[in-house]
């Protein structure tokens, strides 16, 4: 008897297990862990949950005199919205190949939004106020996540399989992704290490100077 309720613990647990959870810590040459790092997956198998991509719009926020979120990695076809919360106004755009486009300046508690048709990165400023700098990673792959402060990028419910793992920050030193050998996800993973280069000078969004001009 104790035998049959173990293996019907056995096939339960395994019922429960229809999606498994990663994750990719990233960190650069001096082992300091990485923030703001966009991991994309690319599936080398059909999945049979498509990716749901339009179907969700993502912020981008102005406060403050800064974009919020610093990076926003997206899905391609994504609708981003880019609410003002300030008392003051901003003029959005960027001039990437990805994705170029001005919003015309607009005022608290307005909204505007942009879909991301094609995959790149889309460097986004402001026309009023030079300190504001952000970034939109445009994904042709169907999972995508950031790194938070600790360098982990979170995947979770990924169906189990090979996939190829990307990855991008904004002070890569090719300026360009990098991308690693495939893996397999299965019930049980162990959090995938990644080693990035990064330029030496990191790009930031500097905070809008005292008493400015609004
Ligand atoms: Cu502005």
């Amino acid at each position: 008897m104790k035998v049959s309720v173990t293996i019907l613990l056995m096939l339960l647990g395994s019922f429960a297990v229809s999606a498994a959870d990663f994750s990719v810590v990233v960190k650069d040459e001096n082992g300091a862990v990485v923030e703001n790092a966009v991991v994309s997956l690319e599936p080398k198998f059909t999945l049979n949950k498509p990716m749901n991509a339009g179907q969700e719009v993502l912020e981008m926020g102005q406060r403050g005199a800064m974009f919020t979120p610093f990076v926003l990695p997206v899905h391609v076809g994504t609708k981003v919205s880019f609410p003002n919360y300030d008392e003051f106004r901003h003029q959005v755009y960027s001039f990437s190949k990805a994705k170029r486009f001005e919003l015309r300046l607009y005022g608290q508690d307005e909204s505007k939004s942009v879909i991301f048709e094609n995959p790149g990165v889309v460097a986004l400023g402001c026309n009023i106020h030079d300190n504001m700098l952000a970034y939109i990673y445009v994904s042709e792959f169907p999972i995508v996540a950031k790194t938070g402060e600790d360098g982990v990028a979170p995947l979770s419910e990924l169906e189990e399989g090979s996939y190829v793992v990307h990855i991008w920050h904004p002070d890569m030193s090719s300026g360009s992704k990098m991308t690693l050998p495939a893996i397999t996800v299965g019930d049980q993973n162990d959090p995938l290490n990644a080693t990035v280069k990064l330029r030496s000078i990191r790009s930031i969004q500097k905070a809008p100077a005292e008493g400015g001009d609004y």
